[in-house]
């Protein structure tokens, strides 16, 4: 085996040969891309409440009892794990953690080796008296066929086993529950198929799970370790993620492409007053049923027949406003909504009174008056992503805010 095309031709038919068995054997990569999981459709349509319905019950100091979601997505995170990653929940990574544990574990068998070799090598021929160099051989064909034709087929099989994942990986089931994602600076809008929506994301246990995402603004990534799933969000443009999760729970989720200053606190729900930490971060609960979920999905269907207040407090978490605003005195990037109606307030335009002019301009056209002290052109302007009850009711609610 002296020449280069002979050791190219053993390649060639090593791996054709692997790539031809492990077809044989597993099939096509392509097969093993669509779940066999019957999908179970959501009904369209929230349930809206009943007109006249009974306020939430009243929990001691006055605050409304928290929903069984709100519990769950407010619970420390769930994940355990070993030391290189989290346990996966989804059904379809296990075949990525394999791929890893496998590669892994190779890498370090061969890496022992190796080494294992050069120190034995190193101690054995080491220069000493007595001792002269010796030529070395120039050939020796069995070796030289085994360190070929054993790595040949070890690389044709990882290939043909990572190809495999990758395309069941980036080919979503055409039928699954459907969830639509918005990332924006620096918040999450899952919109669920009856116009739910939150910033964090509830899925039910063993359905696979489609996000279609987009970005408002700038790039951005959707990260959940526990599923496995880390997928690029592009503005004007829709990118696909999927997981099929196995283990309710509270799992992490965050954004993986940096988007600028609180891009580590996306949609954070909980900021400490003094450092700016934040508390609690956006999360993926995984609910323990279809049941769970559908109640979950009804509670955050679009408001009918609550105050415009409450619609203005539910608004003010879901768009993403405790990102930049504050309810309770304290300034964030922009000004507190506590206390702030009916006062005056320095501007771009001179000195005005907090409104609800001033507040519909401020959602609207947001450059139009900026707050003095504050950066312009931070706060996003909310044309076409807010209905007209939607606008009153976050006026009311910072209305209330005294
Ligand atoms: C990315 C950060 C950001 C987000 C998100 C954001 N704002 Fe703002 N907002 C600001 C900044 C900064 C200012 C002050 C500068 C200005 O007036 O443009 C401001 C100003 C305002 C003002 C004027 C307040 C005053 O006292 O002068 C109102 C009202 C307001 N925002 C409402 C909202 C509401 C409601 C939401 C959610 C629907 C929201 N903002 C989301 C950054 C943000
Ligand atoms: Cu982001």
């Amino acid at each position: 085996m002296k020449s280069f095309p002979r050791y190219a031709a053993l390649i060639l038919i090593t791996g054709v040969l692997t790539l031809g068995i492990a077809f044989a054997i597993f099939g096509s990569p392509y097969a093993a891309a669509q779940p066999t999981t019957a999908p179970i459709p959501i009904p369209a349509g929230g349930a809206p409440a009943p007109a006249g319905a009974p306020a939430a019950p009243a929990a001691p100091g006055g605050t409304a009892a928290p929903k069984f979601w709100e519990v769950l997505a407010n619970h420390p995170i769930d994940e355990d794990g070993n030391f290189w990653m989290p346990k996966s929940v989804n059904l379809e990574a296990d075949s990525t953690d394999q791929m890893y544990y496998s590669v892994l574990a190779l890498s370090t068998v061969f890496f022992l080796m190796i080494l294992i070799a050069i120190v034995y090598l190193v101690v054995k021929y080491r220069h000493r008296p007595g001792h002269k160099a010796q030529p070395s051989p120039a050939h020796h064909d069995a070796m030289e066929i085994t360190w070929t034709v054993i790595p040949t087929i070890i690389s044709v099989f990882l290939f043909y086993y990572g190809w495999r994942t990758y395309i069941k990986v980036v080919t979503p089931p055409t039928k699954a529950i459907e969830i639509q994602v918005t990332a924006s600076k620096w918040n999450w809008r899952f919109v669920h198929q009856n116009g739910g929506e939150d910033s964090d994301l509830h899925v039910p246990i063993n359905q696979p799970i489609r996000l279609v995402m987009t970005s408002t603004d700038t790039l951005h990534a959707f990260y959940a370790p526990a599923m496995r799933v880390k997928q690029d969000i592009i503005p004007r443009r829709y990118t696909y993620a999927w997981f099929l999760p196995t283990k309710p729970g509270t799992y992490r989720l965050t954004c993986a492409e940096y988007c600028g200053t609180n891009h580590a606190q996306m949609a954070c729900k909980d900021t400490d007053k003094d450092t700016g930490a934040c508390l609690r971060r956006a999360v993926v609960v995984v609910h323990k049923s279809m049941e769970d979920y559908k109640k979950y999905i009804d509670d955050v269907a679009p408001a009918i027949g609550t105050t415009p207040e409450e619609v203005g407090k539910k608004l003010y978490d879901k768009k993403g406003c405790q990102s930049c605003h504050t309810v309770d005195g304290s300034a964030r990037i922009g000004p507190t909504f506590k206390g702030t109606f009916g006062k005056p307030r320095q501007t771009s335009a001179g000195e005005i009174t907090v409104d609800e002019n001033y507040i519909r301009e401020s959602l609207l056209a947001p450059n139009a008056k900026t707050a003095s002290g504050y950066p312009a052109g931070t706060m996003p302007s909310f044309e076409g992503q807010l209905k007209e009850v939607e606008i009153e009711g976050l006026i009311a609610y910072i209305k209330s805010l005294q």
